[in-house]
């Protein structure tokens, strides 16, 4: 049994019927604390196909959500052409030095999904960067600080040679504008593996006094479409382009009906986790088959232990 993480009993916590207004599907959130409370920031799918970011809050971040009754970040086509088809799947991150919250998300451009940055100090009104990636570029977070006075960034381009896998990539800034140095951490794994086809950052990097936990998407490609698994590995704390540990094995996936079934079948897409405090557990967040959101738990202390016996 790969599975290290373990489903919450009243999963999906929530789905396009607990919106207060229409929606296809809601699924893939950041997730942080935010006033004592869990705050998920919410890809919402209208019935154009396009996508929106929508806060739901919860006291204990496993039920009790309250979704704001309007979209919190509606894409902004007229003054940010790169959000023309909308934005998706975000995450969020508290930089201490700004006291803000950053949100790097996906902004669906005509040229193709790149990376863009906002801030906010309190989910209603935002502060938006722009594009810090050209397309295709996906899957970003920020690191919470600097790294030797520069901030870090981990994203996810698109190569175009024929053959080459999408591989996830770290790059620096000095003033989260301008992105260089950028290499190669994690790379798709080729032939038979289950993280053959791609690979891109899940939550944002969760510092431990191990290193920094990354949660990744690893994705396969079978004869019936692509499957979408949960993989783990463990940054160095002060210099995060060394890998310490990467699991060979997935520790998460699609298996539940609400997992195998909707818009797009056997995706489990994490995009945000929290540390529940009290009982030490990771709270990962995470789209189910496109459509809804779910929720899996883990003990953190569970996750470096398992990382300690993989491979370096
Ligand atoms: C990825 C992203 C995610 C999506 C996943 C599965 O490329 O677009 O938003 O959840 O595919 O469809």
């Amino acid at each position: 049994m790969a599975e290290r993480f373990r489903r919450y009993a009243g999963n999906p916590i929530l789905t396009a019927a607990d919106w207060p207004y229409p929606a296809n599907a809601v699924f893939n959130p950041g997730a942080t604390r935010y006033n004592g409370e869990v705050l998920l920031l919410v890809r919402v799918e209208d019935f154009q196909g396009i996508s929106h970011l929508t806060a739901a809050r919860s006291p204990d971040g496993r039920s009790g959500w309250r979704v704001d009754p309007e979209p919190t970040l509606l894409p902004d086509p007229l003054r940010h052409p790169e959000e023309f088809w909308g934005i998706e799947d975000p995450r969020i991150v508290f930089l201490e030095e700004e006291g803000l919250y950053a949100v790097t998300y996906v902004a669906y451009s005509r040229g193709g999904p790149l990376v863009a940055l906002a801030t906010t100090p309190d989910f209603r009104t935002f502060h938006r960067l722009g594009p810090i990636l050209p397309p295709e570029d996906k899957d970003a977070s920020l690191f919470p600080r600097r790294f030797r006075g520069r901030w870090a960034m981990i994203h996810r381009p698109m190569p175009t040679a024929p053959g080459a896998r999408p591989n996830i990539w770290l790059s620096f800034s000095p003033d989260l504008r301008h992105w260089g140095d950028h290499t190669v951490i994690i790379e798709a794994r080729p032939g038979g593996w289950w993280d053959s086809d791609r690979v891109g950052l899940g939550p944002p990097p969760i510092e431990t006094p191990e290193g920094w936990l990354i949660i990744y998407h690893g994705v396969r490609q079978t004869a019936s479409g692509r499957i979408y698994r949960v993989g783990l590995a463990l940054l160095d704390l002060e210099d995060p382009r060394k890998v310490i540990r990467r699991s060979a094995e997935w520790v998460f996936g699609p298996s539940a009906p609400y997992e195998r079934v909707g818009d797009v079948p056997n995706v489990t897409f994490p995009c945000g986790a929290v540390l529940d405090p009290a009982s030490g557990e990771l709270l990962m967040y995470y789209g189910a088959a496109d459509t809804c959101v779910a929720l899996a738990t883990a003990p953190l202390q569970d996750l470096l232990d398992y990382l300690r016996h993989c491979p370096t």
